[in-house]
């Protein structure tokens, strides 16, 4: 009897241990599958593929051009999969398809996946309508004295319609011994922008990174360093008065890390108004010109924003400045459009002009590509388009200008600077527009 009793709790328990089993399956197999983002994009197909379901035996693929798959392609409708991945083919360049998966365990399907964006590559080259006749607002782009010439101008002139220069109207290259300037170089540019009729941005007339050694060492006392500061800034700011019709007066003040102000010379020797008092002289030069502060990581450190945003209320009691350049040295994956809207609200708030003001966007931060993929490409594209939605959404009377640092990749300063490849502009080397060009003037829809 005893055993009887035995056997039948153990078969009991048997039983209510795989009824629990099973139980277990049915839940997993309702797990849903997530979607990644479609591969090896090429001019008429990609590839879908997707997180594996536990227990699933097969998925259903979706391919449809519209995003609430009102309708489906033939073929991809609950396409069924046993893999996790499945080559989607025969699509029209140019066109943007959605794709959805679902898992399937025997009679049971579970939910839809999120749904994938796949933009198919448009054959050809990408369309070179001049940003500049369809933006509301200023495009610039940086120029170099020695390249006002050839194709380069000739894209220069098509596209954008204001300009400022990369790096010749910096001290040391303006003041490179003390009482000597050198502004063959910027007399040049201001021609070249008062011939074609091209808004003229100065940049940037107190920089710790491009000071000359003779300021960095300098051998007298901080009030004759202060008058020097003071001769110079006013020289400049005088000879082209009415020229350019704006300055970055000051760049690159706040720290990193600390987002305290940065010990430059300039702070070391005339104090922590220095920021001031040089705005206070350009204001002097020129009072009808305008004054920005420009910095970089605007967007993506709320710690340097709240910084750089302190430094303009200081100025602004005084009404010593116009408007902040936000520099937008960025990536396809960042910052979030959060913080670049952040960048734009509180400037907005504080009624001051924007510069979007030396933009690229990086399609190799992590030094993982020899080549810029087709899917990078579009990532790239999707984030200036981004960039300029941002931009263009900011209202009339704060837009100033959205100037892109460099034409063609392999100008572009990062390369140096990073020391790998990476193709962050809008232009090929052979001056065909890329996809990013694209994103542009997707953004100003
Ligand atoms: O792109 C510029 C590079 O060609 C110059 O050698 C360098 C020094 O003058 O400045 C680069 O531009 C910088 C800009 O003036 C301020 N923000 C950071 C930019 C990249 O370093």
């Amino acid at each position: 009897m005893k055993i009887r009793q035995a056997l039948s709790i153990l078969f009991i328990s048997l039983f209510v241990l795989s009824c629990s089993k099973s139980d277990e399956a049915e839940e997993v197999v309702a797990g849903v599958p997530s979607a990644y983002a479609a591969a090896k994009l090429t001019n008429d197909g990609f590839t879908a593929n997707w997180t594996r379901v536990y227990h699933a035996d097969k998925y259903l693929v979706d391919v449809s051009t519209k995003a609430d798959f009102s309708t489906f392609l033939p073929n991809y409708n609950a396409l069924s999969v046993t893999a996790l991945t499945v080559d989607i083919s025969g699509l029209t360049a140019g066109v943007s398809y959605y794709y959805r998966v679902r898992a399937v365990r025997g009679a049971l399907i579970s939910a839809f996946s999120n749904v994938i964006t796949a933009e198919i590559l448009s054959t050809g080259p990408e369309p070179t309508t001049a940003l500049k006749d369809v933006a509301n607002f200023n495009v610039g782009m940086i120029v170099r004295s020695s390249k006002l010439t050839g194709q380069t101008s000739d894209i220069i002139l098509r596209e954008f319609d204001n300009i400022t220069s990369e790096y010749e109207m910096k001290m040391d290259k303006m003041y490179p011994s003390n009482g000597t300037y050198d502004f063959v170089a910027v007399d040049k540019i201001v021609k070249y922008a008062t011939d074609n009729n091209l808004n003229l941005h100065g940049h940037a007339l107190i920089w710790h990174n491009a000071t000359p050694d003779w300021v960095t060492k300098f051998s007298g006392t901080n009030a004759e360093f202060e008058t020097m500061v003071k001769g110079y800034i006013t020289t400049v700011v005088t000879r082209y008065k009415g020229k350019i019709k704006s300055w970055d007066v000051v760049n690159e003040a706040v720290e990193d890390g600390s987002n305290t102000l940065r010990n430059s010379i300039f702070r070391q020797k005339m104090g922590d108004d220095y920021i001031k008092k040089c705005y206070q002289w350009a204001r002097d030069a020129d009072p009808a010109c305008k004054l920005f502060y420009n910095d970089y990581n605007f967007a993506s450190n709320a710690g340097k924003r709240a910084a750089i945003f302190k430094i303009a209320d200081d100025l602004k009691v005084n009404n010593l400045i116009d408007g902040l350049g936000a520099q937008m040295h960025i990536s396809y994956k960042s910052p979030a459009a959060s913080d670049i809207q952040a960048v734009v609200n509180g400037t907005v708030s504080r009624n001051l002009l924007m510069h979007f003001s030396e933009l690229d966007i990086q399609a190799n931060p992590d030094n993982n590509m020899t080549t810029l993929t087709p899917e990078r490409a579009i990532e790239q594209k999707n984030k200036y388009k981004e960039v300029v939605k941002i931009f263009n959404a900011i209202p009339k009377a704060n837009q100033y200008a959205l100037t892109v640092w460099g034409l063609r990749d392999s100008e572009s300063w990062l390369i140096s600077f990073w020391g790998h490849a990476d193709w962050p502009l809008m232009y090929n080397d052979d001056y065909s527009a890329k996809k990013a060009h694209t994103g542009f003037l997707e953004g100003l829809k």
